[in-house]
C-alpha cells in the first residue's frame, strides 16, 4: 500500500483513506493506492469498502501537476472502472470539494453520502479540458441531462443540499466523513442494499444537443472546451456506455493537447503564485482590524464596501457632512447589491452600514486606524496634502496607503515623515467587484507594510500583485502602449470599429474602444493633456482627433456618445458617426496615406506591442515575473482567461517570431517598437517567459 491511501479493515468493511495534502489530488500514488486497496479488500473478505479523504476535503480532482508528464498506469479512467467493478459493495464519504476525478471516483462507487457543507462539481472545463474518467457519461444517469450539461459546461460548485435533489448524493449527513460513511455503509450491509453500478443504468434521454453546442461555443467567446464537452455528454446518449467512454476519452485528449488548456492551467498556479513573493517568506504583516478611507468618490466608496464585505470596520472621511452622506449613500448602494445577490442578509446589511460605517469630516477620526487608503482626486498637490495630514494624525505604526492609479508613490512618500509606512494599493473600478490589486512598493517601503498590502488584498479576496514605481505601473503602463498602438493604426487606415471586433474575436469582452467609451474618454483626455504638458518626445506620433470628440462632450457611454453611439442602450452600440470623418481629417492633415489592415494584422500588432512593452516591465523589475503581467491583465484588463495572459500567448506564439516582426515594424517606427531588451535576451538564449517564472519559483 502507498502511504497516499491508509488501510484499515472495521469489522467487514475495508476502509481507504486519503492521506495526500493539501487537496487530495490523485497523483499517481493515490491512484496506485486505490486499486491496491480494493484488491487487498477482496482479499480479506471484506464485505464493503468505505473511501474517505483525510484532512481539508475528499478527492478535489486529478493532480494538476501531472499534465503534460508522461501517464503514469494505472490512470483514473481504469481506476473508476476498477471500482465500479469491484464486487464488493463502495460507499464514499465526502468532505470539502470532491471535484472533477474526485466526483468522478465518487461516480464510479456505488453509494454517496456527504457532510453538508460538501460541494461537487466537474470544473474540467475551467482548465481548458473536460471530465476524463467518466464524468461526462456516469453524471447524466445519475442527474439527469440539463444537470449534467449545466455542470460540466459551467463547472460550477453545486452545494450538498442540491446534490441530493439532482440524486448525485444518495444522504447527507452531520459528522465526519469517517463516522457517517460507517454508519451508512453499516446501514446498507444490514439493509442488504445491492451494488449499484452507475456504469449498467439507462443511457439518458437526449437533448438537442446541437443547439446546446452552438449556445455554449457563443458563450465561450472563443473558448472551445464547454462545447466540446456536450459532445461528450452526447455520447452518453447515443453510444453504449464503453463506447460513450471511449469517445469521451478522445475528446479529452483532444483537448489535452490544446493551447487553451496550457493557457488555463497556467491561470490556475499563477493566480495561487502572484501572491506568494520569495522576498516576503517569514514577515509578519502588521494588525488589519479598523481601515479609514479618504474620498467618497466612485473608487472610495467601492475600497469600503469590500472593505466592510470583509469584516473591516471603516472610517469614511469626506470633507463636508453632505459629501459624507454622499459617501455613505454610494456604499449603501454597493451593499443592496451584495443583498439582492444574496451574498449578505438584511440584517448584515444593517450591521454594515449601520455599525461597521463610521463617516467623519475630521482627520481625527483616522488616529486609530491601522490602515488608511486614500482615494481622492488624481492630483499630486492634492495628495500631498492628504498624506501631511495623515502623517500628523494617525497612530505610529499606521500602513498610509495611496489608490493613485499614475502619480508617483515616492514623491507622495517622501511628503511624509515615515515614507517606510507609505505605499500604492491601487484599485480598479467597481472596487468592491474588481478582483485585481496592484499592490505598489515605493523605494522605501517596510517589506512588514508590503505583507500588510498582501494580507488586506487576501482579506479582500483579491488577486494581489506587486508593482514598481513607473508611470502606470504595470496595468496602466502596458494599457497605455497597446491603446498607442491601435491609434497608430488608426491613423493609418484602420477603424476603431474593425479593431475592436478583431480584438473581440480574439477573445476580450470588449474591444478597447468600446472599453474607452465604458471607462470614460475624459480620462484618456486628461492623460493626453497631462503628458504633452510634460512635454512628448518629439519622436512619438500623436494625433489630436479623441480630443475633438472630448471638445464636443462626447465622453462615452457616460454622455450617450463616444466613439459609439449609445442612444439605443450600452449593449446596442452603433459607431458614431461623428467619428470617421475626424480621423479622415487627421489622416489628411498628417499626410497619411490610408492603407488596409486584416484582422490578423491587428491583433499581432496589438498582441506585439503589450508583450513588447510587458517584457520591459519584468526587464526593470518593476514586475517580478512574467506571471505577474498575465494576473495583472487577466484580472484588471478582460485579458481572455484561456489564453493565460498576454506573456503566455507569447510563449505558445513562439518569441523569435514576434522579435522578428517587432524589429519589420521598427524600420517603420523606431521608436515606438523599439525592442524590449529582456525579449532580445531571451530568443538570443533560446528561453521563454516560462523559464523566469519557474526560476523565481525555484
Ligand atoms: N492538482 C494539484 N494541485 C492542486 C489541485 C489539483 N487538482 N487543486 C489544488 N491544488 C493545490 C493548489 O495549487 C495549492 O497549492 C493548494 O493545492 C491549495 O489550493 C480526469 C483531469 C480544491 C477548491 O479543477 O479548485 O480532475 O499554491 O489555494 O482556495 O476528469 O484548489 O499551496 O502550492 O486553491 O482552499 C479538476 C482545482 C482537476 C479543482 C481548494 N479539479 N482546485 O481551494 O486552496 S482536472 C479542479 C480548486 C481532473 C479528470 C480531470 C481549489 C480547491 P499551493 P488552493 P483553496
Amino acid at each position: 500500500m502507498t502511504e497516499a491511501i491508509g488501510y484499515e479493515l472495521d469489522g467487514d468493511i475495508a476502509i481507504l483513506k486519503a492521506q495526500n495534502p493539501p487537496v487530495n489530488a490523485l497523483g499517481h500514488a493515490v491512484r496506485v493506492g486505490l486499486v491496491e486497496g480494493l484488491e487487498r479488500a477482496e482479499r480479506d473478505g471484506a464485505k464493503a469498502v468505505l473511501i474517505y479523504g483525510e484532512g481539508a476535503t475528499y478527492f478535489a480532482g486529478a493532480d494538476i501537476r501531472e499534465f503534460g508528464k508522461p501517464p503514469l498506469e494505472p490512470m483514473l479512467p481504469g481506476v473508476c472502472d476498477r471500482i465500479e467493478a469491484c464486487p464488493l459493495l463502495v460507499v464514499s464519504a465526502m468532505h470539502g470539494t470532491a471535484l472533477g476525478g474526485g466526483l468522478e471516483v465518487a461516480l464510479s462507487t456505488h453509494y454517496r453520502i456527504a457532510v453538508p457543507a460538501t460541494r461537487v462539481g466537474l470544473p474540467e472545463v475551467l482548465l481548458g479540458i473536460l471530465p476524463g474518467a467518466g464524468g461526462t457519461q456516469r453524471l447524466p444517469r445519475v442527474a439527469g441531462v440539463e444537470a449534467a450539461l449545466d455542470m460540466i459546461t459551467t463547472g460550477r460548485h453545486v452545494r450538498a443540499d442540491e446534490a441530493l435533489e439532482l440524486g448525485i448524493l444518495d444522504k447527507v449527513e452531520e459528522g465526519t466523513p469517517r463516522e457517517i460513511g460507517l454508519a451508512y455503509t453499516r446501514e446498507l450491509l444490514a439493509s442488504g442494499a445491492p451494488r449499484r453500478p452507475v456504469g449498467e443504468m439507462a443511457a439518458p434521454e437526449p437533448v438537442d444537443f446541437d443547439a446546446v453546442y452552438e449556445t455554449v461555443l457563443k458563450k465561450g467567446r472563443g473558448q472551445i472546451s464547454p462545447a466540446t464537452a456536450v459532445r461528450a455528454v452526447q455520447a452518453a446518449c447515443e453510444l453504449p456506455f464503453r463506447e460513450g467512454l471511449a469517445r469521451e476519452r478522445e475528446l479529452f485528449m483532444e483537448l489535452m493537447d490544446t493551447d487553451q488548456r496550457e493557457g488555463l492551467i497556467h491561470a490556475f498556479f499563477s493566480e495561487r503564485a502572484v501572491s506568494k513573493l520569495p522576498e516576503l517568506k517569514g514577515v509578519e504583516p502588521r494588525d488589519l482590524n479598523a481601515i479609514g478611507v479618504i474620498g467618497g468618490g466612485t473608487m472610495g466608496a467601492g475600497i469600503a464596501t469590500a472593505a466592510l464585505l470583509a469584516g473591516l470596520t471603516v472610517t469614511m472621511l469626506e470633507m463636508s457632512p453632505e459629501a459624507a452622506e454622499a459617501a455613505k449613500g454610494r456604499i449603501s448602494g454597493n451593499l443592496q447589491g451584495a443583498l439582492k445577490r444574496g451574498k449578505i442578509s438584511a440584517a448584515q446589511f444593517e450591521t454594515l452600514t449601520e455599525q461597521a460605517l463610521t463617516l467623519a469630516t475630521d482627520y481625527d477620526a483616522l488616529s486609530d486606524a491601522d490602515l488608511v487608503i486614500e482615494a481622492v482626486f488624481e492630483e499630486m498637490d492634492v495628495k500631498k496634502k492628504v498624506f501631511s495630514q495623515l502623517d500628523a494624525v494617525c497612530k505610529p505604526g499606521a500602513v498610509l496607503a495611496t489608490n493613485t492609479s499614475y502619480l508617483d508613490v515616492n514623491e507622495i512618500a517622501a511628503i511624509t515623515s515615515r515614507p517606510e509606512d507609505v505605499i500604492g494599493l491601487h484599485f480598479f473600478s467597481p472596487a468592491h467587484v474588481m478582483k485585481l490589486l496592484e499592490v505598489v512598493v515605493a523605494d522605501k517601503t517596510a517589506p512588514d507594510v508590503v505583507a500588510t498590502g498582501f494580507a488586506l488584498g487576501k482579506r479582500l479576496r483579491k488577486i494581489s500583485v506587486r508593482a514598481g514605481v513607473c508611470d502606470g505601473f504595470i496595468g496602466n503602463r502596458i494599457l497605455s502602449t497597446y491603446r498607442t498602438c491601435a491609434d497608430h493604426m488608426i491613423l493609418d487606415g484602420a477603424s476603431p470599429y474593425q479593431i475592436d471586433k478583431a480584438l473581440e474575436a480574439f477573445g476580450f469582452a470588449m474591444g478597447p474602444f468600446a472599453v474607452a467609451d465604458l471607462a470614460g474618454l475624459d480620462i484618456g483626455w486628461a492623460v493626453r493633456k497631462r503628458k504633452r504638458a510634460e512635454g512628448l518626445d518629439p519622436r512619438a506620433r500623436d494625433s489630436s482627433y479623441a480630443d475633438k470628440l472630448c471638445e464636443d462632450g462626447h465622453f462615452g457611454q457616460k454622455t450617450g456618445k463616444g466613439y459609439y453611439d449609445y442612444a439605443a442602450g450600452p449593449k446596442s452600440r452603433v459607431p458614431n458617426p461623428d467619428v470617421m470623418p475626424l480621423i479622415e481629417a487627421e489622416r489628411a492633415a498628417q499626410g497619411i496615406t490610408p492603407r488596409d489592415f486584416s484582422d490578423e494584422e491587428i491583433v499581432r500588432r496589438y498582441m506585439a506591442s503589450m508583450v513588447n512593452e510587458a517584457a520591459k516591465v519584468v526587464g526593470e523589475g518593476i514586475a517580478r515575473r512574467p506571471l505577474d503581467v498575465d494576473m495583472t491583465l487577466l484580472f484588471g484588463y478582460g485579458f481572455p482567461r484561456y489564453r493565460g495572459g498576454p506573456l503566455k500567448w507569447a510563449d505558445l506564439e513562439g518569441l523569435p517570431g514576434l522579435l522578428a516582426d517587432i524589429r519589420s515594424w521598427a524600420e517603420e517606427d523606431a521608436y515606438f517598437w523599439e525592442p524590449a531588451p529582456l525579449l532580445e535576451k531571451l530568443v538570443a538564449e533560446d528561453r521563454n517567459f516560462d523559464d523566469l517564472n519557474k526560476e523565481a519559483a525555484s
